[in-house]
């Protein structure tokens, strides 16, 4: 009885050394019995430094975005609303369901999310404007974003002007 503490201690070391395991372990294929992820909880209005910028125009009633292609990362969706109704962005796929402010008519807000492998539907949740068009679906595939270190193919932006419609 003199050293309980100790006996703590080595059985907390063994759950956490066991829980590291369990963790490393998990690069399979997912199965339907794995205990269940909780996904990233991608609330934060503040864009991080790292999120590559992505125009998304909401007209009456379509949605265009400025880029087709999309590798693993983050993203922001800078979302202007150029049409006479009130749209929003959600971005819904792998799990994981984000949806920006409401957007007034000539106003625009944005939206950062973390896009995996997959496929992905980007819409506008109001009313019945995804019905009536206000809908795409992109894919994400490819080597993850590189945030920080060397881009091995950087796309040439042409001028880094904010001005939106450059002549497509
Ligand atoms: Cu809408």
């Amino acid at each position: 009885m003199t050293e309980p503490r100790t006996r703590a201690l080595l059985a907390v070391s063994a759950t956490a050394l066991a829980g590291l395991l369990a963790a490393c372990g998990g690069g399979g294929g997912g199965g339907s019995s794995s205990p269940a992820t909780t996904p990233p909880p991608a609330q934060k209005s503040t864009a991080p430094a790292g999120a590559t910028r992505v125009t998304a125009d909401l007209a009456d009633f379509r949605i265009t975005l400025s880029r087709q292609t999309y590798a693993p990362g983050t993203y922001t969706f800078v979302a202007t609303n150029t049409g006479h109704h009130e749209h929003a962005l959600e971005v819904e796929g792998q799990g994981s369901e984000n949806r920006s402010s409401t957007v007034s008519p000539g106003r625009s807000t944005t939206l950062t999310v973390t896009l995996k492998d997959g496929k992905y539907q980007i819409y506008c949740p109001i009313d019945g404007h995804k019905d009536l068009g206000m809908k795409t679906q992109i894919t994400v595939a490819g080597a993850p974003v590189n945030t920080s270190g060397t881009t091995p193919t950087a796309p040439a932006s042409p001028a880094p002007s904010t001005s939106p419609g450059n002549g497509y």
